[in-house]
């Protein structure tokens, strides 16, 4: 294990450019539950069964108390060892980005300036019937759930993306032009079953970037990195730099 974390280190000092894709994994030692495996289970219903239109039209109130109770958990998560030293890494390349399909914003609470919301933020709402958004920081008081919208009284949804949804074209042209230009592309704490976020690493690793996974548990792109790492991101990524 030692000599994968020694190579991934001089890919990463010796890249003038570097993307990285991090999921839920990222941010378990900040105290925020991963969808998949342990603990992952919200009142026993999957992800599937809630990040959809479907569910929101069936019972919005239901998938608002389940955003509701992931925005007081993430209202008191800090960022962790793993997101810090994304901020170290972004002050000294000239190309850095980061592609989060995270929706807490722990990147940007750690200083990372040039992050891409993947599947959007948890703070931000959008009206299900007209064009109103919003920016809200609140955990709301379980009596006004679900929201309203204050300009045509429509329910308001968080603006993230669901299963059955496109991510904003524009979103994911960004990210594919950010992963086209990298040299070196890291996978951090990420299952890679979800489209078309698991695209973007099997883009990176056709075009032949040196590509380095750092996860707790062996994943579809284990086999194909330059270099597979298994662990925990917080305690690993602060021996990459
Ligand atoms: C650690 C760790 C530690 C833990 N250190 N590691 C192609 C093939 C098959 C299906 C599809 C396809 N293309 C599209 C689809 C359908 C669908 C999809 O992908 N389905 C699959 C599940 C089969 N995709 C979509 O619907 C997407 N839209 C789309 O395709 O639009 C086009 C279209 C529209 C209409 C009709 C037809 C086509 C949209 C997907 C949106 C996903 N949204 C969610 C919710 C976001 C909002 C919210 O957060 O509530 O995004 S679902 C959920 O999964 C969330 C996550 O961002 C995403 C990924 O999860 P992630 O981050 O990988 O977390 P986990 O829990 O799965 O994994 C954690 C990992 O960390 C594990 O590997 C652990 O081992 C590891 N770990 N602790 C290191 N300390
Ligand atoms: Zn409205």
């Amino acid at each position: 294990m030692d000599d994968r974390i020694e190579t991934a280190k001089q890919m990463i000092r010796n890249s003038g450019s570097i993307a990285v894709l991090t999921g839920a994994g990222i941010s378990s030692d900040s105290g925020i539950p991963t969808f998949r495996g342990e603990g992952g289970l919200w009142r026993n219903f999957s992800p599937q069964q809630l990040a959809t239109p479907q569910a929101f039209q069936r019972d919005p109130k239901l998938v608002w108390e389940w955003y509701n109770w992931r925005r007081e958990v993430i209202s008191k998560a800090k960022p962790n060892a793993a997101h810090h030293t994304l901020r170290k890494m972004e002050e000294t390349k000239d190309n850095f980005w980061i592609i989060t399909q995270n929706i807490d914003g722990l990147h940007t609470k750690a200083g990372n300036k040039k992050v891409i919301e993947f599947h959007g933020n948890i703070w931000r709402e959008k009206c299900s019937m007209c064009d109103f958004r919003r920016y809200n920081e609140v955990v709301y008081d379980p009596q006004d759930i679900p929201p309203r919208c204050p300009i045509c009284g429509g329910f308001l949804r968080p603006d993230v993306v669901w299963f059955g949804e496109m991510v904003p074209q524009e979103v994911l042209e960004k990210a594919i032009s950010i992963v086209e230009l990298s040299d070196t592309f890291l996978i951090i704490g990420t299952s890679g079953v979800v489209y078309p976020a698991a695209y973007l690493a099997e883009l990176a690793i056709t075009r032949r970037k040196n590509t380095i996974e750092i996860n707790r548990e062996m994943t579809p792109f284990s086999e194909l990195v330059t270099v597979s790492i298994l662990g925990r991101a917080a305690e690993l990524l602060p021996k990459l730099v």
